[in-house]
């Protein structure tokens, strides 16, 4: 079956052998094989339960990236509700050669209501073709509404790759903010990228402005690509040692990802009553 769908999870086989799994709770992209490879990392520690986060994989961050800064966000906790809240799954959207593409939707449900009093619609599509995955969120503000939504969303990819050999291309040249100084001020000091390959060897937690909206993500031997549209940032995480205070971070996970996340997540974008708004990755396993 190409789409299989159980009370819990949504799992995509291409004909050719690619596989995916999307849990429904955060539309947490869990899984993502190529060539019978695993593509994405999930800690062994993660909960897998729904009663927090997933740790791994790629969970949708909306409608705010890290804790909030914006008004309409400030009863959300950091990255916002999308990746904690159950979805539904709505349709098939294509299965044939070209691609297996399914569409899950969250409503505004009371506990949402209770934390987030803006109208809204959310759906996510996810697309598997042979070698490549596609996510994209899709953001709408109801004709009924009476203002602009104002919202942050971001894709928080967890490649698996090795952290002390991996490098990401190109982000030369661009304004970055780094997270991981020690004060307020220095870390609202935008940096210059000089590198032409940035690597994760120490504790790395950038937020790249104005990207390229295309990445090369490289160790020996393999890599992949990432296109984004309407994400216009990137976001470079990985913890090194650091990542052992996570608690749901398996023993030296940190050594074992790069997180390479596309995001709208400098400044809001603003969207009118009446219109959508799509934010859209695409995944390619560079051939092996
Ligand atoms: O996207 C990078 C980041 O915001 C880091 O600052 C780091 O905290 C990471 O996300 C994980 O956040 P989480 O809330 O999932 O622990």
């Amino acid at each position: 079956m190409p789409v299989e769908n159980t009370s819990t999870k949504v799992t995509l086989t291409h004909p050719k052998g690619s596989t995916a799994e999307i849990l429904l709770y955060g539309v947490t992209v869990v899984s993502w094989k190529v060539n019978g490879a695993e593509r994405l990392f999930v800690s062994s520690k993660a909960s897998l339960d729904g009663s927090k986060p997933i740790r791994g994989g790629i969970p949708v961050v909306f409608p705010c990236f890290g804790p909030p800064s914006h008004p309409d966000h400030s009863k959300l906790a950091q990255h916002g509700f999308a990746r904690s809240e159950t979805w539904k799954f709505d349709s098939i959207i294509m299965d044939n050669q070209a691609g297996v593409s399914v569409r899950l939707s969250l409503e505004p449900n009371d506990h949402i209501k209770s934390i987030y009093s803006k109208p809204f619609s959310l759906t996510y599509v996810v697309t598997l073709a042979e070698q490549q995955l596609s996510t994209d969120i899709h953001v709408g503000n109801p004709p009924t509404s009476h203002e602009a939504l104002e919202f942050q969303a971001l894709l928080h990819n967890y490649i698996r790759a090795p952290s002390d050999e991996v490098k990401v291309s190109s982000l030369k040249g661009l304004s970055y903010y780094d997270k991981t100084e020690k004060t307020e001020e220095a870390k609202a000091n935008a940096k210059t990228e000089t590198r032409d390959q940035v690597d994760v060897k120490t504790t790395t937690d950038s937020v790249y402005e104005d990207a390229s909206l295309h990445y090369k993500v490289t160790w020996p031997g393999h890599g992949l690509e990432i296109r984004a549209k309407n994400l216009k940032d990137v976001v470079i995480w990985n913890p090194q040692e650091e990542g052992s205070k996570i608690g749901d971070m398996e023993a030296e996970g940190w050594k074992r990802y790069i997180c390479v996340e596309p995001g709208f997540v400098r400044g809001f974008v603003k969207l009118e009553p009446g219109k959508f708004w799509i934010g859209q990755q695409v995944l390619t396993v560079d051939s092996e």
